[in-house]
Formats: structure tokens, C-alpha cells, sequence
């Protein structure tokens, strides 16, 4: 799974392996990629939501996870939301100062979501979406929260997420990946201005 090549100066990449009773995930994330995607959870929809977050955040993801899909996908979802978070707080400490702030409202058909983030330092997650349904295909609507916290929570990430409007659960996942990725994109860029992100002259 080996996408990228490694220990370029100034690339902001990272590779990473977690191994527990319950899961066995290795990423490799180069957040200046170009979409490079190798994305292999064992839960397709989930796959699919990776694959859009990858795409339009803009970033190079090899992602594979082993999990006990055999009790749910639980621990699968949540734990690769660990390591898919520490992955890019791991590419971000190349020093730069980057704009840290961004938010994106992305419409999908009838769903319309809000997402805005702080690359702060700080893990927290503020959720505000309701789903219909208990599953889209095989991804337990109630673990896209869950795979958010765990992934905020190791990245530093402060991260709203609000559901202004949606009909149909697969429309507003993908509105929420797709968001995720372009909102990423933009907090990561690398800033113009010196010390851009407080006042305090480092990341507060
Ligand atoms: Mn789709």
C-alpha cells in the first residue's frame, strides 16, 4: 500500500499503524497530494464516504483496516477514525504556519450541510445532524458521529458539523465527507501571513 514516496523534505505526510484486539488499520496520508486514493475498510459505504473525503480534500490516502466486522462495524469505524486523525495532526507538524480556520456549506441534492473547523489543537466535535435510517448499506448511521469525535479528538481538530437540510441519509453523509475534505483542505493551506492564527503568536 505503499503510495507515495517517503522522507521527501516539506512533505506533509504521514504513515502510521494501530494494532488491537479489535482492528488492524495502517494509513498513509500526504495531505498535498492529488487524490491518490487505496481505500479498503470492509464496510463499503464507508469506503465510499473515505473515497469522497480523500477526492475532494485533495490529500493522497492509503487506507487499509482489518476490524471484528463480525460483532459490527463499530470498532472498525471509530478506530480508523483514530488513526486517520493522528495521521494528519503527524503530517501537520512540519512547523508551518497554516490558515487553521475554514468553513464550507456543500449542498448534495436535498441535503445541505454546514462544516467548519479550527485545526486548534484542541479535539472537540459539535453534532448536529439526524439520519432516518439506522444504516446506509453496511455503516450504522449513529457511527458517522462516532468515526468525527474519535478523528477530532486525535487530530486537534475543533469541528461543527450542522445538517440545514436532507432528505436522504447517503445524500448527507456524502455532503458531510465531501465537506470535511474541501474544509480540511482549506484550514491546512499553508498561510501567507506570519503567526496568521492568534494573537498570541503560536496555535493557542
Ligand atoms: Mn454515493
Amino acid at each position: 500500500m505503499n503510495l507515495m514516496s517517503k522522507n521527501s523534505p516539506g512533505v506533509r505526510f504521514a504513515e502510521l499503524t494501530r494494532e488491537t484486539s479489535e482492528t488492524n488499520i495502517q494509513v498513509v496520508l500526504d495531505l498535498d497530494g492529488g487524490s491518490r486514493r487505496d481505500i479498503l475498510t470492509g464496510i463499503g459505504f464507508f469506503d465510499h464516504m473515505l473515497e469522497l473525503f480523500a477526492f475532494h480534500g485533495q490529500v493522497d490516502v492509503g487506507l487499509g483496516a482489518e476490524g471484528d466486522l463480525e460483532v459490527d462495524d463499530h470498532h472498525t469505524v471509530e478506530d480508523t477514525g483514530i488513526v486517520l486523525g493522528k495521521a494528519i495532526r503527524e503530517a501537520l507538524t512540519t512547523g508551518d504556519a497554516i490558515e487553521r480556520y475554514s468553513s464550507v456549506h456543500v449542498p448534495m441534492d436535498d441535503a445541505l450541510v454546514l462544516i467548519a473547523m479550527d485545526i486548534s489543537g484542541r479535539g472537540h466535535l459539535s453534532w448536529n445532524v439526524t439520519f432516518k435510517r439506522d444504516r446506509v448499506g453496511d455503516l450504522a448511521t449513529e457511527n458517522v458521529r462516532e468515526f468525527f469525535r474519535a478523528l477530532t479528538a486525535h487530530a486537534g481538530i475543533t469541528l461543527h458539523v450542522r445538517m440545514i437540510a436532507g432528505e436522504n441519509d447517503h445524500h448527507i453523509c456524502e455532503a458531510i465527507f465531501k465537506g470535511f475534505g474541501r474544509a480540511l483542505h482549506l484550514a491546512t493551506r499553508i498561510a501567507e501571513r506570519r503567526n496568521a492564527n492568534s494573537t498570541k503568536g503560536k496555535q493557542d
